[in-house]
């Protein structure tokens, strides 16, 4: 059995990746300053040159880039390589503006891929297993950058691309697949869909799952666990910075290694810009020390979540980052409380329901209103009115003691709300409609 293990940079002490990451910082500002002349303007304003950054501890003089540099930079701003050096682009979904086009010479796939391997073997995978991609294909970052780890990593690689759900459950069948890489909303769905079928755990092949691209519970975690009889790991990662892969889970399922010989981390208080200290919560910023086309610099990432260094039973010494919360955009703030969808999430799985739900927002009379619409299983459907009144009052009280305000309740027949291939579409805010 082969490992894509790199014990010497994924387990080097941190003196080691600080020396790694200072080489490459200023390598990478000089490339910058030299080829991106919109990043250049930005180091002028702030009276930053690349003389002044010897090391990671100068990191923060530089300046920040943000969505809205990326949107004013559209589509060729930022590249740091020529056009003849580029062989690929892959683009978010964005919803509102301009989409994120991100640029790669063939040395960043290499990196990306690199990264991506890195994850599978983190998740035990080796040369041995049959890895099913069920992430989109084509600009999605989510199939291209997995498949290019698993062939890193000399898995058996099965190119199935998201949909069509009962032909991925025959690939998985037919091929003994041990590996299913997709969102975690279309691991829930392949998850009802088995069982629907009659399987039970120990009928499917699968021993691991490498989940990611969107905000995900721990109860969700446990629901498609013991559903599918594998254990399930978190995978993170932006277009901007490459795709899945920027950070990982490992056998520990305790936070996310950051690649950390490719991207620096930091967190900041999304207000004032301030560097917080280890521990807290805040933005995630990341700085590509290696990326040549599409180097981002403390690109604010608009996650919020926590980082720390504590020993991890893996061995590896990179960083981790805790389940992100959602984006700060994600945010939704009713009736001036600040509510994560994440946080309804876990309340309804806490009290037995699948992760089929929708968060609608709207404001009638001036008030915001908070409907949450979640589908009752199978087992719990009923007619029995007192029963469904008594199920709904329940989850209000839940939903109040986590969020700090009242919510409606509404308890759908099951399959009422659309499945999700992809990312799930959790939020409906008719108050910017
Ligand atoms: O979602 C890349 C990816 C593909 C990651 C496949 C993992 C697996 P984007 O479409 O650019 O890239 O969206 C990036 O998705 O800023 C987070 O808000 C969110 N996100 C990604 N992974 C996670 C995760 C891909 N594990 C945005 N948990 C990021 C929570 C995640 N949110």
């Amino acid at each position: 059995m082969e490992r894509y293990f790199q014990p010497e940079i994924e387990c080097a002490p941190y003196e080691k990746i600080r020396e790694i990451q200072s080489e490459k910082l200023v390598k990478q500002v000089k490339h910058v300053w030299d080829n991106v002349p919109y990043y250049r303007k930005k180091m002028e304003a702030k009276g930053v040159t690349p003389d002044d950054i010897k090391s990671v501890d100068d990191l923060h003089k530089l300046p920040f880039l943000s969505k809205s540099d990326l949107r004013e930079a559209y589509p060729y701003g930022l590249l740091g390589k020529p056009l003849s050096e580029c062989v690929r682009i892959h683009s978010t979904s964005g919803t509102t503006g301009k989409r994120v086009v991100a640029f790669y010479t063939q040395h960043d796939i290499d990196l990306w891929e690199d990264c991506c391997a890195r994850a599978i073997t983190a998740a035990g995978g080796s040369n041995e297993d049959v890895c099913q991609i069920s992430y989109g294909y084509g600009l999605f970052t989510g199939g291209a950058g997995l498949d290019g780890g698993s062939h890193k990593v000399g898995c058996l690689t099965v190119p199935t691309s998201s949909g069509n759900t009962d032909r991925q459950i025959m690939f998985i069948n037919d091929l003994q697949a041990t590996i299913l890489c997709c969102t975690p909303s279309y691991a829930a769905y392949l998850s009802e869909r088995f069982k629907e079928l009659g399987y039970k755990p120990e009928d499917i092949s699968l021993k691991a799952g490498i989940f990611g691209a969107e905000a995900w519970s721990e109860e969700m975690r446990h629901d498609i666990e013991n559903t599918l009889g594998i254990k399930a790991y978190d995978i993170y990662g932006l277009t901007e910075l490459s795709g899945p892969g920027v950070a990982f889970e490992c056998s520990a399922q305790c936070g996310m290694h950051i690649n950390e010989d490719h991207f620096i981390a930091e967190i900041i208080d999304p207000d004032t810009e301030e560097v917080l200290p280890e521990g807290e919560q805040g933005e995630l910023v990341f700085t590509a020390v290696d990326k040549e086309a599409f180097p981002m610099i403390r690109y604010r990432t608009r996650d919020i979540c926590k980082l720390t260094r504590e020993k991890c039973s893996c061995g590896r010494t990179h960083v981790r980052m805790a389940k992100p919360m959602g984006r700060s955009d994600d945010m939704l703030i009713i009736r001036g409380v600040n509510v994560f969808p994440s946080q309804i999430e876990t309340v309804l799985l806490n009290n037995g329901y699948a992760a089929n739900y929708q968060i609608v927002v709207d404001r009638v009379n001036n008030t915001d209103t908070l409907d949450v619409q979640v589908e009752m299983t199978p087992e719990m459907f009923t007619d029995n009115v007192g029963e469904v009144e008594e199920r709904q009052k329940k989850l209000v009280e839940g939903l109040k003691s986590m969020l700090g305000i009242k919510a409606k309740v509404s308890l759908l027949a099951p399959k009422s709300i659309a499945r999700s291939e992809g990312k799930a579409v959790r939020v409906i805010d008719k108050r910017k409609l």
